[in-house]
């Protein structure tokens, strides 16, 4: 009896013994494991190797559920987050679009930036800043709230401000932050792929984290269309940087016409906002914008974030006492340019 107790603990002591090796065993191969996925995983390499283009801009048809499905090989993180599967990404990149009313582009726009993003093995999101629909539209405000919005989700460290309705048409415009801005749209369908004055810079621009430090972001009081890309500028002129562009050939954007928006119409304080760009600087921007996010929405392929603004509050603001006296002069380049818009009945 105490002979076959003694062979019963013997027995399990046997057990428990090669139990434990094996589950040795099993925790160092899969340290192992881990350890070589990681070294076989590379930095992405500067130049990324699959660039192609020109290529043509098609309209897409479908749904935002074909999108979900054609995506899904991708494994984006819920939001939309990408990553290139072949390779670690250098930077986080926050692709930041102000909106308003605007589907057949937005869907135009997820389905064309995605696969050419990752042919440049960006690391990236799309974070949709919708206004709400009261009021006018106030496109630098919602790039700005996008960009403080996004730093919430995570690190980001590069931004780029979009605009729904261009579409880049060569891989060679790389979705990337360098030191100094970047304005990316450097050759314009609806310019006769050209632009409207050497100044410009609207469309698309990337800034990296630390340019959008420097100039406290954008102006906030730019409510109705024109004049806030001119004040970006005088931003950048105030903090001694310039933006730089990509070459033509390679900076080319599709511009399918559209009509006109509801909600914008030409903003008549443009000119003295634009006139008085750099006095404002420091206390109209990042640090006096007003706003509150109403919902945010994870898509499976984007972030889609409403945005409520109070025009009167944010003209309230330390920012939006504007200096009628002291100013730049705005070029006259510019002021030719929008009145010659203005009599062709662009906006
Ligand atoms: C300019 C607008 C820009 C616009 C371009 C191209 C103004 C302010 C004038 C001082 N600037 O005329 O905002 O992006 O046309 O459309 O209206």
């Amino acid at each position: 009896m105490r002979q076959s107790t003694y062979r019963r603990i013997q027995i399990s002591g046997v057990f428990i013994i090669l139990s434990m090796s094996s589950l040795m065993i099993y925790w160092n191969s899969y340290q192992l494991t881990r350890q070589t996925t990681e070294i076989s995983i590379k930095i992405c390499p500067k130049n990324p190797p699959f660039l192609v283009g020109p290529f043509v801009f098609h309209h897409f048809n479908g749904t935002l559920e074909d999108l979900n499905n054609k995506y899904q090989k991708y494994k984006p993180e819920l939001g939309g987050k990408f990553k290139p599967l072949e390779c670690k990404p250098r930077e986080k990149v926050a692709i930041i679009i102000p909106y308003r009313e605007r589907q057949r582009h937005l869907m135009d726009f997820l389905s064309h930036m995605p696969p050419m993003l990752l042919r440049q093995q960006v690391e990236f999101t799309i974070f949709v800043i919708e206004q709400d629909p009261l009021g006018q539209f106030n496109r630098a405000l919602m790039t700005n709230v996008g960009y403080l919005e996004a730093l919430k989700q995570d690190n980001y460290s590069c931004f780029i401000f979009h605009d729904v309705d261009m579409y880049p048409i060569n891989d060679n415009n790389i979705y990337k932050c360098s030191t100094s801005p970047r304005h990316l749209a450097a050759a314009v369908e609806k310019w006769k792929f050209g632009l409207p004055y050497p100044d410009y810079y609207g469309g698309v621009v990337a800034y990296p984290k630390t340019v959008m430090e420097k100039t406290n972001g954008f102006s906030n009081l730019y409510f109705g269309w024109g004049g806030e890309d001119d004040d970006l500028g005088f931003r950048l002129a105030v903090v001694g940087l310039k933006c730089v562009r990509p070459a033509a050939v390679y900076g080319r954007y599709a511009t399918p016409v559209h009509g006109k928006d509801k909600g914008c119409p030409l903003n008549p304080d443009r000119f003295t906002l634009v006139k008085n760009a750099k006095s404002r600087i420091w206390y109209d921007g990042l640090n006096s914008v007003v706003y509150t996010v109403s919902k945010i929405e994870k898509k499976k392929i984007y972030t889609h974030m409403h945005i409520t603004v109070d025009r009167q509050k944010q003209e309230e603001s330390p920012g939006g006492s504007v200096s009628k006296t002291a100013g730049v002069s705005v070029t006259r380049q510019q002021v030719r340019f929008a009145t010659l818009l203005f009599s062709q009945g662009y906006f």
